[in-house]
């Protein structure tokens, strides 16, 4: 398949798109990656060099593919951190150019925002933005609980709720929802669980709680999910290819002490996934 990611680069260090393009490429599947900031590493750090792309440049590279004549053979476009707030409009604007030319072409849109931990780490203006203006474009939504939260106004936190908010944003646009970092109050120690919502039903999986939190892993998880949900269109399977490539990913990153993802040596996990997690139907 081929993907317009619309995301972040950083120089150094695996976060946006210079986290979820290799693992897309090691799958298979070709990626066409449009820059909304070329940083020199993440925000988490507290400082960074390097610009936001404004809007208008942004726009000229998805013209540019545009004037290609290829827009129409792409099946799924993807944006995650947006930057600065016009990048919305720009991103609904590429994916509707994309549909215009492939109807069968889809969109997640993955709204960072921030996460129960650190609360809210975009700009303010930018968590409406992506609930009243992508939203609705979205046909995969891949919040962690706490986004999901704020789109719905609830506060989710069970199975049920989580499910319920899940089903109130659909009915806001996109079918599938993958709902992850969800940590239910009665669950079992030291786990963690991912959710996954479609028209055929919905299912949980669960996976040991690394005692550390990657940036960037959110990125990999929304583009793996995508990319396994296009291919066999069962949102289980998908959940549980994703949750083991991920795990051993942060494994791998935990092992090494760095800071950074370690996309490259935890490769093989992306293409041949142990498969060591079960979804179960909830
Ligand atoms: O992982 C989301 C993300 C994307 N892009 C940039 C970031 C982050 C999170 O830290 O800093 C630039």
């Amino acid at each position: 398949m081929r993907f317009l990611s619309i995301q972040s680069h950083v120089a150094y260090g695996h976060v946006g798109n210079s986290a979820a393009v290799f693992p897309l490429q090691r799958i298979g599947h070709e990626v066409w990656p449009v820059l909304t900031v070329n940083f020199s590493n993440h925000t988490g750090y507290g400082s960074w060099g390097g610009p936001l792309i404004p809007a208008d440049d942004v726009r000229a590279v998805v013209t540019g593919i545009e004037d290609r004549g290829v827009l129409g053979t792409v099946d799924g476009v993807l944006s995650g951190y947006l930057g600065g707030e016009e990048i919305v409009d720009v991103v609904i604007d590429a994916v509707s150019r994309v549909k215009a030319a492939n109807p069968g072409a889809t969109y997640t849109c993955d709204p960072v925002m921030g996460n129960a931990k650190s609360g809210c780490f975009v700009s303010p203006a930018i968590p409406p933005l992506i609930k009243e203006r992508a939203l609705p474009h979205a046909d995969i939504l891949t919040p962690n609980q706490f986004e999901l939260g704020f789109m719905t106004d609830t506060e989710p936190d069970t199975v049920a709720s989580t499910l319920d908010s899940a089903d109130r944003v659909r009915d806001l646009g996109p079918r599938t929802v993958l709902v992850t970092s969800v940590l239910r109050p009665d669950r079992e120690a030291d786990t963690i669980e991912m959710l996954a919502v479609d028209d055929e039903g919905a299912w949980i999986v669960q996976t040991p709680l690394l005692p550390f939190k990657a940036n960037g892993s959110g990125d990999v998880t929304s583009a793996l999910f995508t990319a396994h949900y296009r291919e066999t269109g069962s949102a289980a399977t998908a959940l549980e290819r994703t949750a083991s490539s991920v795990y051993d990913l942060l494994e791998a990153t935990l092992d090494s002490g760095e800071r950074e993802l370690r996309l490259v040596q935890a490769q093989d996990a992306f293409a041949d996934p142990r498969m060591q997690f079960q979804a179960r139907q909830v």
